[in-house]
Parts: structure tokens; C-alpha cells; sequence
């Protein structure tokens, strides 16, 4: 492992984007979601995609130069172009309307289109919860998961995320693929010759299998939970592509060129003010009592509290060596 400063992180993915065709709002809005994933440690979704990213940029498929679209196409409905770029500007540009809209109707939504989605979920979710808002996000990817009883690959590995503010303290946000592992995992178990937990997926000929090889090359990952995470798959995939107006998980493949970047895609996101829903101010103490008995229980923690104790944390962050490796080499 090598050790960075943060602040290093984020000139080093800024400056390669630069490298290879990203206009500077692209390059940093970019960096920065990488960046913030190594300082909360979500390693499957920081630096180790900026290999996918640069690719993408190579091949021509992603437009490094983005000017992403707002427009309201109702009181509570915005939709954002994003032009054939990377999400996290696209992402940055919707998050002041978005409350603006969220404080006057109560709830808003965003379909985000014409973005190539290769990041975590909860930076969205986190910064609409630090304006004070609940907030939803969903994003489908290529064909990787079968639903449940079959084998064929149909939805993508269809992350959800959801942040609850909780006022002077950083909000609950959840962050979670539908599948068993994220693919990025099941990558990263591959590059390091580690096997998979069973369950995780399927090898061609549909036999459980831990190989992680043998799931990415011609096998497909199974949900989470049997059934039960198959039709959280199935609604992530209908939020982030038919809703919005958006390609499917199949539909980004059959547009993909197969150059290792991140697919064409969209996202889903949705914001609640909890003052107007509950009414009132009470609902901030009445869900913090929720929250403190699971941060008080024995064995239980809260999800995202492993990802804010990294945060507190000052000084460099471990970074792999391979991944820089892999960054040099391109
Ligand atoms: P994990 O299984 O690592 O974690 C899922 C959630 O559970 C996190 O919020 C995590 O919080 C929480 N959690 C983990 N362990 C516990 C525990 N013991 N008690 C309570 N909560 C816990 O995430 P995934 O591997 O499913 O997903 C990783 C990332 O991959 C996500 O950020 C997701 O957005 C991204 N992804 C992106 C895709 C895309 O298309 N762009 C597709 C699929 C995934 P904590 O972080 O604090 O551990
Ligand atoms: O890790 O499953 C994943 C993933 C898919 C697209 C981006 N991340």
C-alpha cells in the first residue's frame, strides 16, 4: 500500500483526467468523487475505477466535456442532460436546485440521463443530508445480476442509497448494491487471487461457485437475499431507466464498446423536507432515538459509521499499489 494526502489524491485524478481529454469542471467534479471515496475508504469505487475512466476517454465514448442540461419539467420534477459525460458534475450541477425545489413542494425529484455512472451513491444522498433533506438515490449499470431463479444476466448490480439528516451530527446513509458484492468486489477479489463468498454468483454453467473468475467471465452474480434483493434490483433498474427515461442495464451493454469504462446510464434521485412531511421539528429527535439505541446496542452499528470514522481520521490514506500501477500504465 502507498500512502497519500488526500489533497495529493484528488491534483493526481484531476490531472489525468486533464490528461486525457476532460475539460477542468469534468476533471474535478470527478476527481472529487474519487477522492472522497478513498477518505471514507470505499476503495471498490475511488481511484481503482480511474483505469475504466480513462479508457472511456480513449475509446471516444465518454464526452470529457460535458456541459450537463438542468430543466424543470415540473414543480417537483427535474431532469438533467448529462450530455455524454461523467455523473459527478451532472450530480454537483442538480444538488442546489434540487433543494430549492425539495423547500418549496416538500419533494422533488431528478432523472438524471445521458451519464456514465462508475461511483459510490452516497456522496448524492450525503450532500442532500447535510441540506437538511431525506434523500433517495438509485442507478442501474450493465446486465451482470440474474433475477432470482434464473440465470441469465438482467439487471445491473443496482446500488440504492439513502441519507437521513440528523441535525449537528453527519447523517445515516445507507450505500448498498443489490447484488451479494458489489462487481467492483468481486474484481478486486479476482486481481488478488482471493475467492469469493459463496452465493455470490454463478459460473457459466450455473453452478455456485466462490471462483470470481469464473462469475465475471461468462457467469453472473446473484442478489442479495434470494428474492427479496431480486425485487429491490428490479425496482432499481425501473427507477433508473424507464422512469427517468433512461436505458436499461441491457440496453447500456448493447450500447457499451466494451473499452472497460463506465455504461451509459442514468440515475434516480429523490429528496424529502422532513419538517414539511412530519409537520413540524419533532421528527429529528424522534428518529435520532431510532438511531442512537442501534449506535448504543451491543454488536450493532450504524451503515456509513465505518466511512465517517475514516473521515475523522487526518493524514494520508493507504492507496494500493496495484491500482497506481494500473494508473501509470495507461
Ligand atoms: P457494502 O456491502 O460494503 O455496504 C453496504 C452498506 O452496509 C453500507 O452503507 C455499509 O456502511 C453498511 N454496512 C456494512 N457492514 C455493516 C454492518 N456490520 N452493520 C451495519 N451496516 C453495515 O456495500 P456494497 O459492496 O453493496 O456497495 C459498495 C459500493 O458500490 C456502494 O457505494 C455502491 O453505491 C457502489 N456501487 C455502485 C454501482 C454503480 O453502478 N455505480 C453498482 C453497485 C455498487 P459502511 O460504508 O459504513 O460500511
Ligand atoms: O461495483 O457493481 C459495481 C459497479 C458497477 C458499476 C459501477 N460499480
Amino acid at each position: 500500500m502507498a500512502k497519500m494526502e488526500i489533497d495529493a489524491i484528488f491534483a493526481f485524478a484531476k490531472t489525468k483526467l486533464e490528461q486525457f481529454g476532460c475539460d477542468e469542471a469534468n476533471a474535478a467534479a470527478t476527481a472529487r468523487t474519487m477522492t472522497t471515496a478513498e477518505r471514507d475508504g470505499s476503495h471498490s469505487h475511488g481511484l481503482f475505477r480511474m483505469a475504466g475512466y480513462v479508457k472511456s476517454l480513449k475509446s471516444g465514448r465518454v464526452n470529457g466535456k460535458a456541459l450537463p442540461k438542468i430543466t424543470i419539467a415540473a414543480p417537483s420534477i427535474l431532469r438533467v442532460d448529462g450530455d455524454e459525460g461523467f455523473a459527478p458534475l451532472a450530480l454537483e450541477m442538480m444538488r442546489e436546485p434540487l433543494i430549492e425545489m425539495t423547500r418549496a413542494q416538500g419533494i422533488a425529484m431528478c432523472g438524471i440521463t445521458r451519464t456514465h455512472h462508475f461511483a459510490a451513491l452516497w456522496p448524492e444522498v450525503e450532500m442532500l443530508a447535510d441540506a437538511g433533506l431525506v434523500a433517495m438515490a438509485t442507478t442501474q449499470a450493465m446486465p451482470y445480476v440474474a433475477p432470482a431463479g434464473g440465470r441469465e444476466a438482467l439487471f445491473g448490480t443496482n446500488p440504492q442509497a439513502f441519507a437521513w439528516p440528523r441535525p449537528g451530527k453527519p447523517p445515516l446513509a445507507f450505500d448498498q448494491a443489490s447484488s451479494t458484492m458489489a462487481r467492483g468486489d468481486v474484481m478486486i477479489h479476482r486481481r488478488d487471487g482471493q475467492p469469493v463468498p459463496m452465493g455470490v454468483g454463478i459460473d457459466k454453467d450455473g453452478n455456485d461457485t466462490t471462483d470470481p473468475a469464473a462469475i465475471l467471465d461468462g457467469g453472473v452474480q446473484l442478489a442479495f437475499g434470494g428474492y427479496k434483493g431480486s425485487a429491490i434490483a428490479l425496482m432499481v433498474e425501473l427507477l433508473s431507466s424507464s422512469l427517468i427515461g433512461e436505458r436499461s442495464s441491457a440496453e447500456a451493454k448493447a450500447a457499451h464498446n466494451g473499452d472497460g469504462g463506465p455504461p451509459i446510464g442514468g440515475e434516480f434521485v429523490m429528496a424529502i423536507d422532513p419538517a414539511l412531511a412530519s409537520g413540524g421539528d419533532a421528527w429529528a429527535a424522534h428518529g435520532d432515538a431510532i438511531l442512537t439505541k442501534i449506535e448504543n446496542m451491543d454488536g450493532a452499528r450504524l451503515p456509513g459509521a465505518r466511512r465517517h470514522i475514516n473521515r475523522a481520521k487526518s493524514g494520508p490514506v493507504e492507496v494500493s499499489d496495484k491500482v497506481l500501477e494500473e494508473i501509470a500504465a495507461l
